[in-house]
C-alpha cells in the first residue's frame, strides 16, 4: 500500500512539474523562475541560439499545411527547462519520439521500437532534427503527404536530471553519450544514450540501467495511451480537428489538494489561482453504501478538482442546468438554472437571449476546474449541460438517446435495448457513445454537425427508437404518464429540445455512495460487471486512468445524421 501512495504521490509531482504555461503562483517564485532562465542563457552564449538550431526543422515543414508548431515564436513560459516528452508518432513507421528539453529546444531521437524499462534491451535511437519547445504537448494528425504525415500522442511527458552531476547537456549530446534520470507517469528511472558509430553518425543506442525502476520484459506497445488526453492514435486519428488540439485542463497539484484536507469546516481555498469560500465542508451529502463511507461535501469538491480534465470537455461552453441537493440527497433537491447572484465574478455566465416570461435569464457556464470545484461547494451536485452550446443555443450538438427503465424493466432489458440501438446505428453509419447513467439506464450519445434543429434530432431519435419499440414491444411503453406505462421502459427522445438536458458524463448522482455516470466501450455490454452504478466518486478516476474516456474522441465530430 505504502507504495502505491508514495508512486501515486510522484505521479502527482510530476503533472505538477510539466503544467504546461502555469502562472508562477507567487511573486517569489517568478523572480526565481526568470534567475534561472537568465542563468541558463548566459551559459549558452556559445551556442547557436534555439531559432538558429530549429532552421532543419523549419526547412522540412510546410506550415501552411502541417499543424505542427513552427516554433517561430517564443513559447510565453519556458519553465525551468528540464522537461521530457515521449510521442508516439504513425508515420510510414511506427515509432517513438523521445526528446530532452535542452538550452531551449528539444533534442529528439526516433526509437522505432519505443523505450522500454527492460535493462536487458537495447534500443536503436535515431538522432533527428531538434524541434521546438511549442513540440513539448503536440498532439494530432500531420497530413499524409506533408514530412512525417500519421498521427502523434503524447505519449510520455515528465522531467529530466543529468545522470551525472556537472555534466553539460549540450556538450554531452555532441560527445555521442548522455546519461540522464527520467521522471515521467511511465518511464522512469536512469537511461543511457550513445551514440554508436563514428562522430556524426545519427544511429544512438536507448537503454535503461539496472535499477529501482527496471522492468524485465517491459514493453511500450503495452501502454498506448496518450498522458495528455487519454486518447489512443487510433482515436486522435478519428478526432475532429478541434479536440485534438485544445489541451486538457490540469487538475490539482498535491500541495492544492492538501490546502483543501487542512482547512476546518469552512474556510478560503486557493485552487488553479483562484480563492474559493468552502463551507459546511464535513456536512455529509450522500450517505455510504455498504461498507463504505459517507460522502462529505470535502470529498465532492476534491473529486470535481480531481475528474476537471475528463468532465470539462463535455461543460465547455454550454449553459448548465444543476440539480442541487444543500441538505444532502436524503432530503429532496430541487433543480437550479439560475447563476447564483453571490456567485464569484469569475464564475462565467451566459444570458439566454430567447428567455421566455418569467424563465431563467442568466446561466452558469462552468469552463474551468475552480469552477466546476465552486459548484461542488453551492451542492449543485448533478449537472446537466445543454445539448447545444451559448453561440448557437439553438442548434444542437449532441442528440441524446434514452433508455429509461421502468419499476418492472430488468437491467438485462436495458441491455437489449441499447444493443437494439448499437445495430440501428451501425446499419446508419452513425458514430455513437453509450454511458451508464449512475442510476440504473444507459443513455447513448450522439454527436452531430452544426446546423441541425431540435426538431430534426428529436424526430431522428423518434423514427429509431419507435423502430426498435416495434421489436420488443413487452419491454417499452409509449405511455406519457408513468402510471400508464405498466412498469415498461421508456424510450425518451423528448430531451432533444433546448434547455432539456441528460445527466454529464462524470457527474456524480443523488443516492447513497455517489455513483457516477460513466461513458463506456460498446463492447463493455458484455462485461457481466457492468452494472448502471458500477462507478462511484471515489472509483471512477482509478477508472479513467486505466481506461480513459472511450466517448471523448466523439466531442465535436461534425456527423450529419441519415434519413431514417
Ligand atoms: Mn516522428
Amino acid at each position: 500500500m505504502a507504495t502505491k501512495k508514495a508512486a501515486a504521490t510522484k505521479k502527482a509531482v510530476t503533472k505538477k512539474a510539466v503544467a504546461k504555461k502555469q502562472a508562477p503562483r507567487t511573486k517569489a517564485a517568478a523572480k526565481k523562475k526568470a534567475a534561472v532562465t537568465t542563468k541558463k542563457k548566459s551559459a549558452a552564449k556559445e551556442q547557436a541560439a534555439p531559432k538558429q538550431r530549429l532552421a532543419k526543422y523549419q526547412s522540412m515543414r510546410d506550415f501552411s499545411k502541417t499543424a505542427e508548431p513552427s516554433g517561430a515564436t517564443d513559447p510565453p513560459d519556458p519553465g525551468p527547462g528540464n522537461r521530457f516528452v515521449v510521442q508516439r508518432h504513425r508515420a510510414r513507421a511506427l515509432h517513438y519520439d523521445l526528446r530532452l528539453e535542452v538550452d531551449g529546444v528539444l533534442a529528439s531521437w526516433a526509437v522505432p521500437k519505443g523505450p522500454t524499462l527492460d535493462p536487458k534491451a537495447r534500443r536503436l535511437a535515431v538522432h533527428v532534427e531538434d524541434h521546438p519547445l511549442d513540440y513539448f504537448d503536440f498532439e494530432g494528425v500531420i497530413p499524409s503527404g506533408e514530412y512525417g504525415g500519421g498521427d502523434v500522442i503524447v505519449w510520455d511527458w515528465g522531467t529530466w536530471s543529468p545522470g551525472k552531476d556537472g555534466q553539460d547537456p549540450v556538450r554531452a549530446v555532441e560527445s555521442g553519450e548522455i546519461h540522464f534520470d527520467l521522471a515521467g507517469e511511465k518511464l522512469s528511472g536512469r537511461f543511457v544514450l550513445v551514440r554508436t558509430d563514428r562522430k556524426g553518425d545519427k544511429n544512438w543506442m536507448l537503454l535503461h540501467k539496472q535499477d529501482d525502476h527496471s522492468v524485465p520484459g517491459w514493453d511500450a506497445g503495452d501502454h498506448l495511451r496518450s498522458v495528455k488526453s487519454g486518447l489512443t492514435n487510433d482515436e486522435i486519428k478519428d478526432a475532429p480537428r478541434d479536440t485534438w488540439t485544445r489541451d486538457r485542463p490540469p487538475g490539482p497539484t498535491p500541495a492544492e489538494l492538501t490546502a483543501l484536507d487542512e482547512i476546518g469546516a469552512k474556510g478560503e481555498w486557493v485552487f488553479q489561482g483562484r480563492e474559493l469560500q468552502l463551507t459546511n465542508l464535513d456536512k455529509v451529502l450522500f450517505p455510504a453504501r455498504e461498507g463504505e463511507e459517507p460522502v462529505t461535501k470535502r470529498d465532492l469538491v476534491r473529486y470535481h478538482a480531481l475528474i476537471a480534465p475528463w468532465m470539462l470537455p463535455y461543460l465547455e461552453g454550454r449553459p448548465v442546468n444543476t440539480n442541487r441537493f444543500p441538505d444532502g440527497v436524503d432530503k429532496k433537491g430541487f433543480w437550479f438554472k439560475a447563476h447564483p447572484s453571490h456567485a464569484p465574478e469569475w464564475l462565467t455566465r451566459w444570458y439566454y437571449d430567447d428567455h421566455g416570461k418569467g424563465e431563467t435569464e442568466w446561466y452558469t457556464v462552468i469552463d474551468s476546474p475552480p469552477a466546476l470545484a465552486w459548484m461542488a461547494n453551492y451542492a449543485s451536485l448533478e449537472l446537466h449541460p445543454w445539448t447545444s452550446k451559448g453561440d448557437a443555443p439553438n442548434e444542437p450538438t449532441w442528440a441524446y438517446i434514452d433508455v429509461d427503465p421502468g419499476p418492472k424493466s430488468t437491467w438485462d432489458d436495458v441491455l437489449v435495448l441499447t444493443r437494439l440501438y448499437k445495430t440501428a446505428l451501425d446499419h446508419l453509419g452513425v458514430q455513437a457513445g453509450p454511458k451508464v447513467t449512475g442510476k440504473r439506464g444507459i443513455q447513448v450519445w450522439v454527436p452531430i454537425a452544426r446546423g441541425c434543429t431540435f426538431d430534426e434530432t428529436r424526430a431522428w431519435v423518434e423514427g429509431i427508437s419507435r423502430a426498435i419499440g416495434a421489436i420488443v414491444p413487452e419491454m417499452v411503453s409509449w405511455a406519457w404518464t408513468k402510471s400508464d406505462r405498466g412498469g415498461k421502459a421508456r424510450l425518451d427522445y423528448t430531451q432533444n429540445a433546448i434547455n432539456k438536458t441528460l445527466v454529464a458524463p462524470f457527474s456524480a448522482r443523488p443516492a447513497p455512495g455517489a455513483p457516477v455516470s460513466v461513458p463506456i466501450e460498446w463492447d463493455e455490454l458484455d462485461d457481466p460487471d457492468l452494472a448502471p452504478d458500477r462507478w462511484t466518486i471515489r472509483t471512477v478516476l482509478d477508472r479513467v486512468h486505466q481506461a480513459g474516456d472511450p466517448l471523448r474522441h466523439l466531442i465535436g465530430l461534425q456527423q450529419h445524421l441519415p434519413p431514417i
